[in-house]
C-alpha cells in the first residue's frame, strides 16, 4: 500500500516474543503511574490504583498495558531514576504476576532492567535508544521486543526541534538510522516496532501527514515493520475540535476522535494503537478487521 490509504489494507505485522497474535490491530492500554501525564496525571500515581487500571483495562479489551513512571509531556522535566523506578516497580511486578501482556514506557535503561527482570515482553523506548545508549544493548541481551519511537530530544524543549521541510521524508530517514543502529548494537530486526513519534517534536501539522502516511513509516531500508501509533488525546486532536473561539478541545472531549484514528490506523495496516480509553479503540480495530476480512473474501469487480 502506498501512501497509508485505505484501498490497500495490509495485515497486521509480525508476531512477537509473548505478546498476542490475533489478526487484527493490537491495543494497547496506558497505566501513566505519573501525577503530571497531560491527559491523566495523577489518577493512577498509587500503585494500588495503576493496578486495577492495568487489570481494568485488559477487562475492556487491552491485548497490552503499558507502564510509564515519567511524563512525557511538552515542557515537563525529567524525574531521578530511583523515583521513576519507584513508581513502575509493583505495577509491573503485579500485572506480570497475573499474565498481563506488559511493556514498560521508558527511555532509562535501568528501569527497562527492572521491568525486564520483572517479566515484561516489550520496552517501548520513546526516545528510541537516543536518550540512553545502554538501551539497545540492554533490549538485545534480553530478547524482549522494542518500540523505536521517533524522537529528537527531550519534552522540556522538544519544540524547538520541531521543524521539518518534508515530515513525512525526515522520520523516516531518522527512524531508518535509530533502526540500524539498535540493530547494530544486537537487537533483532524482527523484534523492533516502530512509531512516527506523534507529538514528540512535533507540531499539529506535522502530525497528520505521519498518519496519512503510516505505512510508509513502517517499510524502512528494505523490511517492513510493525507500525505503533500513539494519538490518544494528544494536542492535535484537541486543536482540530477547538471550539468556534480558538479554545482547544479538554482531554476528556478527545476520546471518540482517539477512536476514529483507530478506526483508520488499523485500516491502514497498524500493528497497534496506544489509548488511554480501552473500549471504544477496542471496538474499532474489532470494526476495522471485520471490513478487512470482507474486502478480502468478497473481492469483486465493480459492477455498473
Ligand atoms: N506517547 C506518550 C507516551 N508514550 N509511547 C509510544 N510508543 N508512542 C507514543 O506516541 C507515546 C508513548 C505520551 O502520551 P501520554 O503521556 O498521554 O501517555
Amino acid at each position: 500500500m502506498s501512501g497509508g490509504g485505505l484501498g490497500g489494507v495490509v495485515p497486521p505485522g509480525p508476531a512477537l516474543p509473548g505478546l498476542p497474535t490475533p489478526d487484527r490491530c493490537l491495543v494497547m492500554g496506558v497505566v501513566n503511574v505519573t501525577p503530571d501525564s497531560f491527559s491523566d496525571g495523577g489518577q493512577w500515581f498509587a500503585a494500588d490504583a495503576a493496578i486495577k487500571h492495568g487489570l481494568d483495562l485488559v477487562a475492556q479489551g487491552a491485548d497490552i498495558v503499558d507502564v510509564g513512571g515519567e511524563s512525557t509531556r511538552p515542557g515537563a522535566q525529567r524525574v531521578s531514576e530511583q523515583e521513576e523506578r519507584r513508581r513502575i516497580a509493583p505495577v509491573v511486578t503485579e500485572l506480570v504476576r497475573a499474565g498481563v501482556p506488559t511493556s514498560i514506557d521508558t527511555m532509562r535503561a535501568s528501569v527497562a532492567e527492572f521491568a525486564l527482570d520483572a517479566g515484561v515482553q516489550l520496552v517501548n523506548d520513546v526516545s528510541g535508544g537516543l536518550a540512553d545508549p545502554q538501551m539497545p544493548r540492554l533490549v538485545a541481551a534480553a530478547g524482549a521486543g522494542y518500540v523505536v519511537v521517533h524522537w529528537r530530544g527531550h519534552s522540556h524543549d522538544m519544540y524547538s526541534r520541531a521543524v521539518y521541510a518534508d515530515v513525512v521524508g525526515e522520520v523516516r530517514a531518522e527512524l531508518t538510522r535509530r533502526i540500524e543502529a539498535v540493530a547494530a548494537a544486537g537487537v533483532d530486526p524482527g523484534r523492533i516496532v516502530v512509531d512516527p513519534g506523534l507529538g514528540f517534536g512535533k507540531r499539529p501539522e506535522h502530525n497528520w501527514p505521519l498518519l496519512a502516511h503510516l505505512a510508509d513509516i513502517g517499510r524502512l531500508g528494505g523490511r517492513t515493520f510493525p507500525v505503533l501509533v500513539g494519538a490518544s488525546r494528544k494536542g492535535f486532536l484537541g486543536r482540530l475540535l477547538a471550539g468556534p473561539d480558538g479554545t482547544q478541545r479538554p482531554f476528556g472531549g478527545r476520546d471518540e476522535a482517539t477512536v476514529a484514528i483507530t478506526a483508520l490506523a488499523a485500516a491502514a495496516g497498524a500493528w497497534c494503537v496506544r489509548a488511554h480509553e480501552v473500549p471504544g479503540n477496542a471496538d474499532a480495530v474489532r470494526v476495522a478487521a471485520a471490513w478487512r476480512d470482507a474486502a478480502a473474501s468478497q473481492a469483486r469487480p465493480c459492477q455498473a
